[in-house]
């Protein structure tokens, strides 16, 4: 047996509102897509954020389509679950990935399916008010284990959730959450993709997401791929392979003192890019700022000939002193102070947690601008 495992391709994403952003994370699937139908796999399994949003518009739905549909054509299904990004309100409405099920989708959020003697299933990703809802993973997990009647199959469980040490902040442990039983465990969620390890008997793998979405610390210093699995008498075997139309990131600690030196290594970088017939890049410059403006090093840059013909986008994630000029940062500190606070005000526990919800989830955002938009489209966030 041989399957594609991919996560977190959040179709529809136009990060910096850029619509070659959008292309960059449809292209990507779609590269995917062609991996799986040149290898002939099984299967496909997505462990959440298909989408980037629970509302993606007309267009996003058309591409997600178009994936499901290249994959069915030639027969291979798609098991899925909903991620913290896709999953729909939960009280008002579905998943959009619901939709996509007509096509030959199979949303695995709530159970497992047997498929060619094998057990696939998953847990869409939970809040903290849906896990003290449910009862837990754990509770959810061992009950899906009790009616997989047949114990020796093969089982694949699919989770998208924030688990211990990537979350460092998280209460959730695999070893705690995770019960015995399952072969292979495909967890979505976390953007940096990892090597596979072992938990008990099982194998777990992080693919990652497929495209940058700074989500995660140091994101923009792994590789973007997926994992082809191969499973020969039980024995699985993980291979990442990564992709060759992503769009490329150059990050580069900025020091005033250093500029022209700087500068002349990203030419050298974007140049080298160009030369392999790889997309313009994206250059995100980060440090502190003391005597110079942004709007000084963006003229340096044209000045340097690295205008938008050679750069897609710049991110000048620059400080000036003390004051975080870049976007939207809630930093553990004030965390400590507003939360408790804010529990305090709210009085009942689940709203609070509700309310923390959407705030962490906001926090993700990369700017402000970007957060009135997921507002927009998902109003209903605030529903209780
Ligand atoms: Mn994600």
């Amino acid at each position: 047996m041989k399957f594609l495992h991919i996560s977190d391709t959040h179709l529809g994403y136009s990060q910096y509102g850029l619509s070659e952003r959008k292309r960059d994370f449809l292209d990507v699937f779609h590269e995917a897509v062609d991996r799986a139908i040149d290898e002939k796999v099984d299967f496909v399994i997505h462990s959440g954020d298909f989408f980037h949003t629970s509302r993606p518009s007309n267009e996003t739905f058309l591409d997600g389509i178009e994936i499901v549909k290249r994959l069915f054509n030639a027969n291979i299904p798609i098991f899925t679950i909903s991620g913290n990004h896709d999953r729909g309100s939960q009280v008002r409405d579905v998943s959009p990935l619901a939709i996509l099920q007509s096509l030959g989708l199979k949303l695995v959020d709530t159970d497992f399916i047997e498929y060619e003697g094998i057990f696939i299933g998953g847990l869409k990703y939970l809040s903290k008010a849906g896990l003290k809802q449910t009862g837990g993973i754990r509770v959810i997990l061992e009950r899906y284990l009790e009616k997989i009647t047949d114990s020796n199959a093969f089982k694949i469980l699919m989770l998208h959730q924030e688990f211990q040490p990537y979350f460092p902040d998280s209460p959730l442990y695999m070893q705690q959450e995770i019960p015995e039983g399952f072969d292979y465990i495909g967890i979505g969620h976390y953007h940096i993709r990892q090597e596979p390890k072992f938990l008990n008997s099982a194998t777990v793998v992080y693919p990652g997401s497929t495209e940058f979405t700074a989500y995660n610390e140091n994101e923009d210093k792994v590789e973007k791929g997926f994992y082809i699995v191969e499973v020969k008498d039980r024995n699985i075997s993980c291979e990442f392979v990564t992709f060759k139309r992503r769009r490329p990131f150059i990050s580069v600690d900025f020091e005033e003192e250093n500029i022209d030196e700087i500068i002349l290594n990203i030419k050298e970088k974007v140049e080298h890019l160009l030369d392999k017939k790889q997309k313009k890049p994206v250059v995100i410059l980060k440090g502190n700022l003391r005597n110079l403006e942004v709007k000084d090093i963006i003229s340096l840059l044209n000045k340097y000939g690295l205008n938008e013909e050679k750069v897609l986008h710049y991110r000048f994630n620059l400080s000036k002193e003390t004051e975080d000029i870049t976007g939207i940062s809630l930093g553990n500190e004030e965390e400590d102070i507003v939360f408790p606070a804010l529990k305090e005000l709210i009085g009942d526990e689940n709203l609070f947690h509700i309310v923390e919800d959407v705030i962490k989830n906001l926090q993700t955002f990369e700017n402000i601008d970007e957060v009135k938009k997921y507002l927009k489209e998902n109003p209903d966030i605030f529903t209780v």
